[in-house]
């Protein structure tokens, strides 16, 4: 069975949990404290992923730590419908990757504000913050014009991606690291979407859509 390195308070880990429960597969979950205990940092965690980062994928033999990399993982292997990494042509899988690069830029500035704010973390909180906004502008501009061309999701077609599930959690927990999100209209249009896809579940911050459309 899947087995996920898991850390509940992470949005990097509920990524991955996200896309597991949408797509239904079982798992079992190895849980690391990764605050306050640093296990993550500790000789037993470190055998298993010398990167020392949450989360991490076990599928047989395969240990894929990242979680953009095990999003993919997932999706390409276990998918069927095959809508959540879309192959269908270069520029749409080439923008699928895009996107899932602006997660990781999520994370080491909205995630890292988080961080600073809530687990003591000694980083530079107000230039994480300015760094997160200006990706959240950029986010926000782009999911407007989105919507103007009748389009919900991150990356063109009918169904949600993995770019989406990538971007979600360190959006919607922003206000733990003191960034707001009442500038972005679009931005909250679609998380509300996002939290209205099949298998959505919630993590400690993260609250379900409320009734309606
Ligand atoms: N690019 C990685 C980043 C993972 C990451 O930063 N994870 C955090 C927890 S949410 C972590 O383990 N940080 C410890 C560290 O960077 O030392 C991913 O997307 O999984």
């Amino acid at each position: 069975m899947i087995s996920l390195y898991d850390y509940e308070l992470s949005g990097n880990c509920y990524k991955v949990r996200l896309l597991l429960s949408m797509l239904g597969i079982e798992y079992q979950t190895k849980v690391v404290e990764f605050y306050p205990a640093a296990e993550h940092k500790q000789a037993a965690f470190l055998a298993v992923s010398p990167l020392g980062e949450l989360p991490v994928l076990q599928d047989g033999e395969l240990i894929l730590p990242d979680s953009q990399a095990i999003l993919a993982y997932l999706a390409t292997q276990y998918d069927k419908s095959g809508t959540w990494h879309p192959q269908t042509s270069p520029t749409i899988a080439a923008q699928v990757t895009q996107w899932l690069c602006f997660a990781n830029a999520l994370t080491s500035s909205a995630s890292a504000a988080r961080l600073a704010d809530g687990f003591f973390y000694d980083f530079d909180i107000d230039e994480c913050r300015t760094r997160a906004h200006r990706l959240f502008r950029i986010l926000d501009e782009h999911l407007w014009l989105q919507e103007r061309d009748k389009q919900n999701w991150l990356v063109n077609g009918d169904a949600p991606t993995i770019a989406d599930i990538a971007c979600f959690p360190y959006i919607i927990l922003s206000e733990e690291g003191g960034i707001s999100r009442m500038d972005y209209p679009a931005i909250r249009r679609w998380t509300d979407r996002i939290k209205r896809i099949p298998g959505f579940i919630v993590m400690p911050g993260v609250f379900p859509a409320g009734p309606g459309a």
